[in-house]
This record gives C-alpha cells, sequence and structure tokens, in this order.
C-alpha cells in the first residue's frame, strides 16, 4: 500500500493562502449549469476528483462542458434535451455527486444507472431514495434502493411537503432539484438549517424559490438559464490549517478569499470558543456566495463542548476539531454527530482509532467522542480509510507529534484538496517533509 512519510522538526505555521474551491459550491455549479439552458462560466472550481466525476457525468448526458484547470465554461441545451447515457454514471467517492444526481435524474426525461466506489456504495441512499418515491420517482436498487447501483426512470413527479428527519444539505438539495420539474410547489422544512448553497444558487439561475425561516419553497415547472458562478475557498480545507494554526503558538495564518456562508462558519465559532484569536479582516457579502480574509493565531487552547445545532455548520471539520481538541487543555465533548459514522467511513470510529495510536486520550460515544487534553503525541502509522479528511487529518498530525507520521493511502485526499501537502510545505517554517 502507498504511505507518504510526514515529519517536521519544530514547525510554526506562517503566511498567506488561498485554499482551493468549494467542493459543495462546485458540485451545484455544474448541476445547474447543466440543468439551465445556455452557457454558464464558473470561476474557482475545485478541481478535485469529486467534482471531476460530476463534470463526467453531465459530458455523458450530451452537456458541453470545456475545463481549463479552475475555470470551467458549459454550454447546455437545457435538461430536457439531455440524451440517455450509453454506459452507467459513475459518481466515484462522491456522495454529494451521488444523492444531488438522484433528485436530478428522478426528474428527467431520461433513463441512466448510478454508481459508485467500494465506500460509496455502502453509503445509504434512502435518506434520498424514499422521499423521491414519494413524489413518484421510478428508482430501483439493491436492499430497497438504499444501495448503488441504482438505475433511474425519469418521469414527470408531484410536489411534497417534507420535514427532514436528519439535517442534511444532500438530502434537502435532491428533493429541492426534483421539486424543479414537479408539478406544484415542494417544500422542505428542516429543524437545523444545513448549508444553504443550493438555495442561494438556484435563486442566481432564476428558479422560483422562496426561504422562510427553517422552510425551503420550490415552484415545479421552472426554466433556468445559464448564469456566472464564482466559487470562494472551500473552509472546510482551510479548517485543517485553522486547526494547525491554533495548535502551534508562533503561528499566524491568513486565510485569502475563504468562503464565509454562516451555515458553514462552525469552525471559527469553535476555535474562538477554544481559545484562537480569529480575525475576520474582510468580508464580501455579495450576489451567492459571501467570502473573505481571515487569520488564525493561538496563544493556546482550552476544551470545549460541541453539539445541536452546531453540528451541521462544521460537520466535515470534525476529525480535524478532534485532533485540535489533543492539544487543549482540559476534556472537549463532541454529541449530537451520529451522521459521522455514514460518511466516506465511520469517522467516530477511524478518528478515535488512529489518535488512539499516537497516544491521545480519546473515546467514542454512539453520537461523537470526548477527547481529554493535552496529549503528548507520538509518530506511527495511521490509516486513511481512503477518506480525504482522515488523511489530511493525519497530515496536521505530523505538525503535532514527536516523530514521523506515516500515512496509508495518502492519494484519497485528491478528492477534495489535490494540492494538500504542497501547501502544508508552504506554510510550514523550521519544515522537513519527506514524500
Ligand atoms: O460528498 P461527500 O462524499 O458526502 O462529502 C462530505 C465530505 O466530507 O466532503 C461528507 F462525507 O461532505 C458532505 C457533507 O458532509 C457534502 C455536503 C454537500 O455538499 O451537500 C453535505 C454534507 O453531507 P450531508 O449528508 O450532511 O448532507
Amino acid at each position: 500500500m502507498e504511505t507518504k512519510i510526514v515529519e517536521f522538526t519544530k514547525p510554526v505555521l506562517q503566511g498567506d493562502m488561498a485554499v482551493p474551491g468549494d467542493k459543495s459550491i462546485s458540485h451545484r455549479a455544474v448541476m445547474l449549469g447543466s440543468i439551465a439552458k445556455g452557457q454558464t462560466q464558473i470561476t474557482g472550481f475545485l478541481d478535485g476528483e469529486d467534482c471531476l466525476h460530476t463534470i463526467d457525468i453531465f459530458r455523458q448526458l450530451g452537456v458541453s462542458i470545456e475545463r481549463d484547470g479552475t475555470s470551467v465554461m458549459i454550454d447546455s441545451p437545457g435538461m430536457q434535451e439531455w440524451e440517455t447515457p450509453a454506459d452507467n454514471l459513475y459518481a466515484g467517492n462522491s456522495g454529494t455527486t451521488a444523492r444531488l444526481m438522484l433528485g436530478i435524474l428522478a426528474g428527467s426525461t431520461i433513463n441512466s444507472v448510478l454508481t459508485g466506489d467500494e465506500s460509496l456504495s455502502k453509503r445509504p441512499m434512502n435518506r434520498v431514495t424514499l422521499p423521491l418515491a414519494s413524489m413518484g420517482a421510478s428508482i430501483a436498487g439493491d436492499s430497497d434502493s438504499n444501495l448503488l447501483p441504482i438505475s433511474i426512470t425519469g418521469v414527470t413527479l408531484s410536489a411534497i411537503d417534507y420535514e427532514m428527519p436528519v439535517a442534511s444539505a444532500q438530502v434537502k438539495s435532491a428533493i429541492l432539484f426534483a421539486g424543479l420539474n414537479a408539478e406544484g410547489t415542494t417544500t422542505i422544512s428542516e429543524e437545523t438549517v444545513s448549508r444553504d448553497h443550493t438555495e442561494r444558487m438556484l435563486l442566481q439561475f432564476g428558479a422560483k424559490i422562496r426561504v422562510d425561516g427553517n422552510k425551503v419553497h420550490v415552484k415545479g415547472g421552472n426554466v433556468l438559464h445559464g448564469t456566472d458562478v464564482i466559487v470562494p475557498g472551500d473552509i472546510s480545507s482551510a479548517a485543517f490549517f485553522m486547526a494547525a494554526a491554533a495548535m502551534i503558538k508562533g503561528s499566524s495564518v491568513t486565510f485569502t478569499n475563504v468562503g464565509l456562508n454562516p451555515t458553514r462558519t462552525g469552525i471559527i465559532d469553535v476555535l474562538e470558543s477554544m481559545g484562537a484569536r480569529v480575525e475576520i479582516l474582510e468580508k464580501v457579502d455579495g450576489i451567492g456566495e459571501p467570502y473573505g480574509t481571515v487569520n488564525v493565531s493561538t496563544e493556546g487552547l482550552r476544551g470545549t463542548e460541541i453539539s445541536g445545532n452546531l453540528i451541521p455548520r462544521l460537520i466535515d471539520e470534525l476529525p480535524i476539531i478532534a485532533l485540535m481538541a489533543t492539544q487543549a487543555v482540559g476534556t472537549t465533548i463532541i454529541k449530537d454527530a451520529g451522521e459521522l459514522r455514514v460518511k466516506e467511513t465511520d469517522r467516530i470510529a477511524a478518528v478515535t482509532s488512529e489518535l488512539k495510536k499516537i497516544g491521545a486520550n480519546i473515546e467514542a460515544t454512539d453520537d461523537g467522542m470526548i477527547i481529554h487534553g493535552p496529549s503528548k503525541l507520538s509518530g506511527g502509522t495511521l490509516a486513511s480509510y481512503g477518506d480525504h479528511r482522515l488523511g489530511m487529518m493525519a497530515g496536521i498530525a505530523a505538525l503535532v507529534a514527536s516523530s514521523p507520521i506515516h500515512i496509508e493511502n495518502p492519494a484519497c485526499i485528491a478528492v477534495s484538496y489535490p494540492g494538500f501537502f504542497d501547501d502544508l510545505e508552504k506554510l510550514t517554517v523550521s519544515k522537513n517533509a519527506k514524500g
């Protein structure tokens, strides 16, 4: 198995960084640009493997998509003119691609089969296929359409009123996409608001959508028109370096052009509650997504509690927050995060097992983790479980470990952050990284 050795001697993180484009927003820009008729220009697109699978799927449906690095030009005939694909549509490792495509394809005029890699083929899809079935979707797959591969016959759907049983932007987005083509007005209620990129972008593309507190309404029979989309840097990627700067005294990192959508900035709240210094140097609230410049530095960290409404605002940051908590004075309690068990891997089990290997005092609970700090971490071999967030957590652990960290299967990081190790080296002073 491929292994990467990461080693630093007394590191400090210094400088400015612009992380790659937001993964969630990049997927949605390609999806809406392909649903809409006409031209869509995307700037700042994430050229990670997950988003490239989304592009490949729409190319198979007859949409013209040209990409030059992080610039993407889409020219679509509109979804009514899509072609039935000759082959299966492969979503790779990407839960967002699979779940959102189910909502889109259910109300299309074509027939298709959606597949994924080994990890994605174990992730639950019935959170999306069940509400879609109640809209009249024609969907068939293993375990009552819970597991990929799933075949979808496009039909005319009916609107529903849907109360979300879990806070999930993927479920919400899949139903919103289906609602675009349904007869009537679809309403979705969330107890806790999950990331709202789909709602913001639907407005930009001219959909008849209304957000009213925790409810979103979308009218069927929408015809969308292409537009330009600017993707800010991914705060979930920046979070790894924010946590690193917060763990290591003497560090100061300034993040430019980073997304500051309030449904995603839970990491900033946690950094502050743990005692890190976070300064928002600039915030731009333009059309679409808010973004800005943020500096993170530290004088030391303390434990905190993370639960309730905060969880959906930082769900993907919990692995790196767990590592950060090993360096904080006191106990950190993470609860209400049972969703971590159905990500690319069971992130509660995986984070706990890997951090224990290098000396962390951490225990798993049903819906979270309890971490007692501070702990001196040793080096060791950490498995990534093929999960990008686990692989990056291991890379950042090398900054605070007393000897080298060997990361198994580091290639999985490319799904969301292809240049992660280069950025880690660039930002780190007194470094000595071997690859
Ligand atoms: O796309 P995928 O594989 O599901 O990616 C992850 C990640 O860590 O990058 C989760 F594993 O992010 C999800 C996130 O957890 C992306 C997402 C979105 O773009 O809508 C929403 C969240 O998932 P969910 O299940 O809470 O809707």
